[in-house]
């Protein structure tokens, strides 16, 4: 069971050859420290895309050698992007990563039909976190990409995360689908969509998981909270994926983890051909790194390449 995002890295083989990691506006401190970070403990080879006067100038304030890698010009962060999406599409690397530019920009870039990181399905974003008031690592999705998905949605996401759940070794993952309330409540649409992800589920439409829904949060995440309300689940209290109604309360959950618990968290954007590295300005370095390794674990692990 994993407990600690700092685990990843023992799902990482010694000998593993390290990844190709492009991150793409490269003048960005938290990102630059995360990912030279992370090149030094061979989790990644890295290459830098973006601005080299102002890139050069925040690595010699961080103190940090960037000299022995790899590093493109770009004229500004959306034509960063744009290459280091061309990069990765080309197979030249393994990883994309952002860095100092919007999420929308890299999202547009990345879903770009000449050079794009698309498959055919949906993407989605996938966020891990490390709870200190929860027994073990918990998922969170979608809180980044997809606005409101459908219920066609909503199973593409679920399956996107329950993959990179099963690449972490996690063989049936136990999937809560949030709503308000943990009964189906025909005005609430968040509880209709649960019910029947859950009845999929047991069908064999959708596998590999163990899905109960809806769930409120008190009962998907609390034992206590599920036996009070005397909820007979397989999953409450013992979630190992939380599946958001929409991006606002996921975004909000994310927000509320990370200012008001403290949690640790790695996230990525997952479906797509490789691996992204997807965090908020706001994150932390620490969350840039914990995203990176939990990138190149899935890389290793989800890509032919
Ligand atoms: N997966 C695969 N293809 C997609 C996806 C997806 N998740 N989303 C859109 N597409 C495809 C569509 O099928 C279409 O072919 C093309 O991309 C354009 O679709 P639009 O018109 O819906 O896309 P955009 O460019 O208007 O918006 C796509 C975004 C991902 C940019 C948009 O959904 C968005 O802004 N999401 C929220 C990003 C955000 O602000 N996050 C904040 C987190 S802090």
């Amino acid at each position: 069971m994993l407990t600690e995002l700092s685990q990843l890295r023992e799902l990482l083989d010694k000998e593993h050859k390290p990844k190709k990691l492009v991150l793409a506006a490269s003048e960005d401190a938290h990102s630059l420290n995360a990912v030279v970070r992370a090149a030094e403990q061979d989790i990644i080879r890295l290459v830098l895309v973006g601005d080299k006067e102002k890139t050069a100038g925040m690595a010699e304030i961080l103190e940090l050698d960037i000299s022995k890698f790899e590093f493109i010009e770009a004229s500004s962060p959306v034509e960063a992007v744009s290459k280091s999406v061309k990069i990765v599409h080309d197979g030249k690397a393994d990883i994309l990563m952002k860095g100092k530019v919007g999420t929308s920009d890299m999202l547009r870039s990345i879903l770009s039909k000449d050079y794009g990181l698309r498959t055919g399905k949906l993407l989605s974003h996938f966020a891990y976190f490390e709870v200190e008031t929860y027994h073990k690592l918990i998922g969170v999705t979608d809180v980044a990409m997809n606005i409101a998905p459908s219920l066609t949605e909503k199973i593409s996401i679920l399956n996107n995360s329950v993959k990179v759940l099963n690449s972490l070794g996690i063989e049936n993952p136990k999937v809560a689908v949030l709503g308000a309330v943990e009964k189906v409540n025909t005005e609430m649409g968040a509880t209709l969509d649960a019910a029947l992800l859950s009845k999929m589920n047991q069908r064999d439409q959708i596998l590999n998981c163990i899905v109960d829904g809806p769930l409120a949060f008190d009962n998907a995440i609390s034992v206590e909270s599920a036996r009070h309300k005397e909820i007979k689940s397989d999953v409450a209290g013992d979630t190992d994926l939380l599946l958001m109604p929409d991006i606002e309360v996921g975004n909000v959950l994310y927000k509320s983890l990370v200012f008001f618990a403290r949690a640790k968290v790695a996230s990525m954007i997952v479906g797509a051909s490789a691996p992204i590295v997807l965090t908020s300005r706001s994150d932390s370095e620490q969350a840039k790194f914990d995203s990176i390794l939990l990138a190149a674990v899935v890389a290793k692990n989800l890509t032919k390449r």
